[in-house]
């Protein structure tokens, strides 16, 4: 999904509806938290999205990928499928793989699970359900790659992954609390926020051993416009219809969730 360019930046694969938000964003308060948009490029008959790279300056960088929000798809995906269900074998496999027992008996013998069906068991098995942001994969300075937080579901576990992250290093902790803290305030103040259901998106945190330590808000392939004059909370529960994300819940319990991190 993702290629190398020019010094300092990357491509990602097209998506006109992340183009779209790319473009929105530019002038609101969420722009010094998003990585600088350079336009579309092509490469060999491909479209992609230029973007900074947001790992360039640092000396080896951790990294951690947090998608946010108790919703991790669209309502029109739970629409489709339930009045056209269309099983899918390649979510049943996936299910299978983390839990024998996931599937019900009918879903066992169809070798199938729906999309919404997929997600709301990932959600309710991670820590989306219950604090609103999951962690989705770790990658650390010495080269690893972790992704298997699929079960990473209570306060606690979530709190053990953090220290492990962040090496029990206070100092990265609390830089990390000082941006999720201005992130907070610039959802708080931004238009593109109010206006839209922020779905599938996730919050990169990216810290190395001279200390910097930074948020970034990435990924908006599932982030939508509202019909005009349309706002959400992002922070009261989602009911079908009412396209409430989640979002700002999620970023309360993961503020809340990092502080009790640097408090032991
Ligand atoms: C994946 O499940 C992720 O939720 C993907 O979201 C999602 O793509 C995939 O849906 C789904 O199978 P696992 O993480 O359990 O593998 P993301 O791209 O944010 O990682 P969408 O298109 O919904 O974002 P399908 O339909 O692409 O399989
Ligand atoms: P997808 O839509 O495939 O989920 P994301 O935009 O979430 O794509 O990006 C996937 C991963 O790529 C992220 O977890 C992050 O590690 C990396 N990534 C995304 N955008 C950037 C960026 N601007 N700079 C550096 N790394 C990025
Ligand atoms: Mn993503």
């Amino acid at each position: 999904n993702f290629k190398a360019a020019d010094e300092g930046t990357i491509l990602k694969k097209f998506s006109d509806n992340e183009k779209q938000c790319f473009e929105e964003v530019q002038g609101d308060a969420l722009l010094p938290f998003v990585p600088a948009f350079h336009g579309v490029a092509e490469r060999d008959g491909e479209f992609f999205l230029h973007m900074t790279d947001l790992l360039a300056k640092f000396d080896l960088p951790n990294v951690m990928d947090c998608k946010m929000g108790v919703r991790t798809y669209l309502e029109e995906e739970l629409v489709r499928a339930r009045e056209r269900p269309k099983p899918r074998e390649d979510l049943y496999k996936k299910m299978v793989e983390v839990d024998e027992t996931g599937p019900t008996p009918q879903e066992h013998s169809q070798r199938g699970v729906t999309k919404p069906r997929y997600m709301q068991w990932r959600e309710t098995l991670s820590s989306t359900h219950n604090l609103g942001f999951r962690i989705e994969g770790i990658k650390k300075c010495d080269g690893t790659c972790r992704t298997d937080f699929k079960k990473t579901k209570s306060k606690p576990d979530v709190i053990q992954v953090f220290r492990d992250f962040v090496g029990r290093d206070d100092g990265i902790v609390k830089s990390y609390l000082r941006r999720l803290s201005e992130i907070r305030r610039a959802l708080q103040a931004s238009e593109f926020f109010k206006r839209h259901e922020v779905i599938g998106s996730s919050l990169l945190f990216i810290h190395d051993h001279t200390g910097s330590a930074e948020v970034w808000i990435i990924d908006f392939g599932k982030t939508t416009a509202l019909p005009e004059g349309q706002t959400l909370s992002h922070a009261i529960p989602w009911q079908e219809g009412n396209r409430e994300d989640g979002y700002l819940w999620g970023l309360d319990n993961l503020i809340h969730t990092l502080e009790c991190v640097s408090s032991q």
